[in-house]
């Protein structure tokens, strides 16, 4: 059973489910939530978790819409940059630092800082139905969360820009088109396809799965031979591992690997 109140947080063989749960808020990121969901990401991370790939996703017909606009009430003087820095910098930096790989399996309206979170993940899968919308703009906000260093690299700046600064909806098609997303499937098929994928990626290589998330990470700010660089280093690492002996023996064998994670 899952102690929090806002969310859903499951662990199936290495694979933890965390679903956003404030349906009739479509997702959106209440204090709780935002509270719980930093939970739910520490208690993952936790040594001895257990936990080798996590999936992201909502309950109901949303993602996520974002910062809970009704909440907290509007004034002039309320400082949403310091909001930004303690409530969702933790949630997007432990996210990003979890040693395992992450999906999101996007149901329906990923918006403002809910988009974020969603093209955070390694893997992102959408609902045909599901749509992608910068919706910061729609209320005189600027894109946040990571947004602006995310998008654009993702879908380009010609794109990122139009979507920031245009506020409209991207369909889940067009995600796919436009390299924003890995997949897009049936409604009906989503959470099995994500909980597949998740499960794949939690019997992987997990410390070779961890590495390759931050060699891409550090790329984006990297030179060609600082990269060749950190490449060597993370093979020594991942060359030195029990899984990687496994997978080598497994092809000679001509057989499954059975990777332990280590
Ligand atoms: C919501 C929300 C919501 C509360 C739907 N909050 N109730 C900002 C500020 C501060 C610091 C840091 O960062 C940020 C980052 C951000 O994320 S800013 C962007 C915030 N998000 C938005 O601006 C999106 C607002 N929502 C919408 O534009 C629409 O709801 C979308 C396009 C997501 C969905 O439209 P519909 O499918 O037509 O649904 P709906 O609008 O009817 O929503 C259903 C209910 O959910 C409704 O409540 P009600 O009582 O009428 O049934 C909405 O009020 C509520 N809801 N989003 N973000």
């Amino acid at each position: 059973m899952s102690e929090f109140k806002t969310l859903i947080l499951e662990i199936e063989d290495g694979l933890a489910i965390i679903r956003l749960n404030r349906p009739e808020r479509l997702n959106a990121l209440s204090v709780a939530l935002k509270q719980e969901l930093l939970a739910a990401i520490r208690q993952i991370a936790k040594p001895g978790s257990g936990v080798r790939a996590l999936m992201i996703t909502g309950e109901g017909r949303a993602f996520c819409s974002g910062a809970d606009l009704a909440e907290g009430g509007m004034s002039a003087d309320r400082d949403m940059g310091a909001n930004l820095i303690e409530t969702y910098h933790p949630i997007l930096l432990e996210l990003v630092a979890l040693d395992m790989p992450v999906i999101s399996a996007v149901n329906g309206v990923a918006a403002g800082a809910g988009m974020s979170i969603a093209i955070s993940a390694d893997i992102v899968l959408a609902a045909r139905s599901a749509y992608f919308l910068q919706a910061f703009v729609n209320i005189g906000l600027v894109p946040d969360a990571g947004s602006t260093y995310i998008l654009p690299r993702l879908i380009g700046s010609a794109r990122a820009r139009s979507m920031m600064m245009l506020g409209e909806r991207l369909p889940a098609d067009k995600a796919l088109e436009w390299g924003l997303v890995y997949d897009v499937v049936d409604d009906d098929k989503l959470v099995s396809e994500a909980l597949s994928l998740g499960k794949r990626l939690a019997s992987g290589p997990t410390m070779a799965l961890s590495s390759i998330r931050k060699l891409l990470a550090d790329s984006e700010n990297s030179s060609y031979s600082e990269q060749l660089t950190a490449e060597a280093a993370a093979q020594r690492k991942a060359g030195r591992s029990e899984d990687c002996i496994e997978g080598v023996m497994a092809f000679i064998e001509k057989r499954e690997a059975r990777f332990k994670g280590h």
